[in-house]
């Protein structure tokens, strides 16, 4: 049996779930995945148990039926699309893997790692685990709005950021933009595409939605088998 323990509502667990409903599969309804959830607030990363299994003390992390610890979510997204699933949303050939990719790390480091950071550094939760500078909030905010022009002009006529086709780079940059949204910071202010892109990403892959959104995705899956 695997294991993957997350906690739902922080960015880095989220994109595995995301990854998963995007492919039509619900991340509580895999025979052989066990699902954890660690409630950070009352700092089950720190257990002696988790802090065996993950000295980093973050999610999520996951653990295979040999005993292989993944404690990366880039790693653990990666083993989830190969193994579950049909066709990849890491990209089906080798340019659209490269162009993914970029895409993502892009989304990744310049907007949700500095909302993750403004979030570090403002909020009372993370005052133990931070050094915390609060000016570097704003400022961390202001680095990521910086980056939205890129993908504004990415969205320019397109659905999504890489060959019309739904990928990770997507679900990275939604689950960066809604991330901001719980901050100072309003995902639908900074251009019509990338409002057009928040909105129409989270009917689909907000919670209230998300359920209905695998359905859907499944039964389409099913269709075309
Ligand atoms: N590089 C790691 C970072 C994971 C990470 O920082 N996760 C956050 C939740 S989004 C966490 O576990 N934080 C623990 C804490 O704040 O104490 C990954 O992408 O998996």
């Amino acid at each position: 049996m695997k294991t993957l323990y997350l906690t739902r509502h922080a960015p880095n667990p989220r994109k595995a779930v995301l990854l998963l409903a995007s492919k039509g599969i619900d991340v509580d309804n895999i025979d052989d995945l066990n699902v954890v959830d660690i409630d950070l607030s009352k700092k089950e990363h720190y257990t002696e148990e988790f802090n065996a299994i993950n000295p980093m003390n973050t999610v999520p992390t996951m653990t295979l039926s040999d005993g292989t610890v993944l404690n990366d979510s880039q790693a653990i997204c990666e083993y989830l699309d190969r193994v579950y699933g049909e066709r990849s949303v890491m990209g089906n050939d080798v340019v659209q893997r490269a162009k993914v990719c970029a895409m993502r790390r892009i989304a990744e480091f310049e907007v949700l790692y500095n909302f993750m950071l403004a979030f570090q550094h403002s909020s009372p939760t993370k005052a133990e685990r931070v050094d915390q500078a609060p000016e570097f909030a704003p400022k961390s905010i202001g680095r990521a709005i910086k980056a939205l022009p890129y993908f504004e002009s990415a969205l320019e006529g397109h659905e999504y950021l890489v060959n019309d086709q739904l990928s990770f780079a997507d679900l990275v940059l939604y689950i960066g933009l809604d991330f901001g949204s719980k901050l100072d910071f309003d995902p639908t202010a900074h251009g019509d595409n990338l409002a057009r892109f928040y909105k129409a990403m989270d009917a689909k892959f907000g919670n209230d939605a998300l359920k209905d959104t695998i359905k859907k995705i499944k039964a389409e899956n099913d269709s075309e088998d």
